[in-house]
C-alpha cells in the first residue's frame, strides 16, 4: 500500500519543506504548564498566565530573531494568547513567515511491568483537536515519545509502542492539514558509551520508520526530531566532530531520503555544545539528503530566561540574548559557525539527572 494522498497532501509538502529550509529552525516553545513552572522558578517567577504570556511575548516580538526561524512551537494556552496591544501571537509568527505549531501529545505514563519505561497518551480525539488547531492557525504539529537506555532497555515493548504511537500520531495530523514532526528522543542518562547510543538510536529510527510506513504516512510531508548520538550523562564526553560522525550515520542508515528535514532536539545540552554539535554534522563531508537543523528548547532559551528574570526592564537585554542564540544556530544549519556567540551563561550544563517531564 503506498503513502496516504489525502487533499492536504500539497501543503503538507510546501509546509514540511519550508521549515526545513537551510539557515532556518524550530523554536520549541511548548513546554506544558508544569514544565514552563520548572523554567519560570528557576528564575523566581510564579507560575501564572501573564508571565507566561510575558515570556513568550519576549520571544516572539524579539527583533530579528525571526529571521532565523521557520517555525514555533506552541503549547494550546500559547496558541490562543495575544501580545499586550491585542495582537494574536499566531498572527505575529504569520507576519515574519514563521509557521505556529502546536504541541498535541498530553505526556507519557508508565509501561506496566517494565523498569519506568513510557509510551506517550493523547491518542484519543486527536482528530478533532488537530482540526481546530487547524483552524486557530496551526499548522505542524509535535508528539513527544521517550526512551532510555540501561541494561534491558529500551525493551522491545517499549520501541514498539512508541513507534506505534508514533504513527498512528503521524497520520491522524495528516488527515487533518498538519505536518508532523515525529520525536522519539532517546534519553541521555547513563553511562554507557556513544557506540551503545548510535545502536540504540538506529534501531528505535528503524522502528518508527517501519511503523510510519505501515500507517501510510507520507514522509514528504512529515520532519523528524531526533535526540543527538552522544555518550551518556555518566561517561566521558566526547568532541562534536566524533557526535556529529555517529548522529550523521545512524541518521543516514535509518531516515529515508523523502523525509525533507530532521531537527534535533537539545536534551539537556549546554546551549553553546548543542550548536556546536549542530554545526559540526553540517560541516561533515558525506551524502544528507535531508536539512540537519534545529528544534531546541532549552538551548534556545536558558540564556534568554536567566537574562530576563521576569523583568520588565530586562527584556530588551534578554532579546539580544535571544537574537545571539538564533543567529548561532542558523549559522550552524549551514556549517558556518565558528563557535565563541557563547557568554558564560550559554557554556552552562541544562542535563538534570532522571529529568521528569
Ligand atoms: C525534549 O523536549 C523538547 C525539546 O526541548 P529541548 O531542546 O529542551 O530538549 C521540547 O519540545 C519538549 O517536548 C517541550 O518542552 C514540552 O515539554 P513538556 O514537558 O511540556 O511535555
Amino acid at each position: 500500500m503506498s503513502a496516504f494522498v489525502g487533499k492536504y497532501a500539497e501543503e503538507l509538502i510546501k509546509n514540511a519543506k519550508y521549515i526545513a529550509t537551510p539557515g532556518k529552525g524550530i523554536l520549541a516553545a511548548d513546554e506544558s504548564t508544569g514544565t514552563i513552572g520548572k523554567r519560570l522558578s528557576s528564575i523566581n517567577v510564579e507560575n501564572i498566565e501573564s508571565n507566561r504570556q510575558a515570556l513568550r511575548e519576549l520571544l516572539f516580538t524579539s527583533p530579528n530573531a525571526l529571521t532565523y526561524l521557520s517555525g514555533v512551537i506552541l503549547f494550546e494556552e500559547t496558541l490562543y494568547q495575544k501580545t499586550t496591544d491585542g495582537k494574536p501571537f499566531v498572527e505575529v509568527l504569520q507576519e515574519n513567515n514563521v509557521i505556529p505549531g502546536i504541541k498535541v501529545d498530553k505526556g507519557t505514563v508508565e509501561l506496566a511491568g517494565t523498569s519506568g519505561e513510557t509510551t506517550t497518551q493523547g491518542l484519543d480525539s486527536l482528530g478533532a483537536r488537530c482540526a481546530q488547531y487547524y483552524k486557530a492557525g496551526a499548522r505542524f504539529a509535535k508528539w513527544r515519545a521517550v526512551l532510555k537506555i540501561g541494561p534491558t532497555e529500551p525493551s522491545e515493548l517499549s520501541i514498539q509502542q512508541n513507534a506505534q504511537g508514533l504513527a498512528r500520531y503521524a497520520i491522524i495530523c495528516q488527515e487533518n492539514g498538519l505536518v508532523p514532526i515525529v520525536e522519539p528522543e532517546i534519553l541521555t542518562d547513563g553511562d554507557h558509551d556513544i557506540k551503545k547510543n548510535a545502536a540504540v538510536t538506529e534501531t528505535v529510527l528503524a522502528a518508527v520508520y517501519k511503523a510510519l510506513n505501515e500507517q501510510h504516512v507520507l514522509l514528504e510531508g512529515t520532519l523528524l526530531k531526533p535526540n543527538m548520538v552522544t555518550p551518556g550523562s555518566d561517561s566521558p564526553k566526547v568532541t562534536p566532530e566524533v557526535i556529529a560522525e555517529y548522529t550523521v550515520t545512524a541518521l543516514r542508515r535509518t531516515v529515508p531520503a523523502a523525509v525533507p528535514g530532521i531537527v534535533f532536539l537539545s536534551g539537556g545540552q549546554s546551549e553553546e555544545e548543542a550548536t556546536l554539535n549542530l554545526d559540526a554534522m553540517n560541516k561533515l563531508d558525506v551524502l544528507k539528503p535531508w536539512t540537519l537543523s534545529f528544534s531546541f528548547g532549552r538551548a534556545l532559551q536558558a540564556s534568554t530566561l536567566k537574562t530576563w528574570g521576569g523583568k520588565k526592564e530586562n527584556v530588551g537585554k534578554a532579546q539580544e540574548t535571544f537574537l545571539t542564540r538564533c543567529k548561532a544556530n542558523s549559522d550552524a544549519t549551514l556549517g558556518k559557525y565558528g563557535g565563541g556567540s557563547a557568554g558564560g551563561l550559554a557554556s552552562e550544563s541544562l542535563f538534570v539527572k532522571g529529568y521528569k517531564y
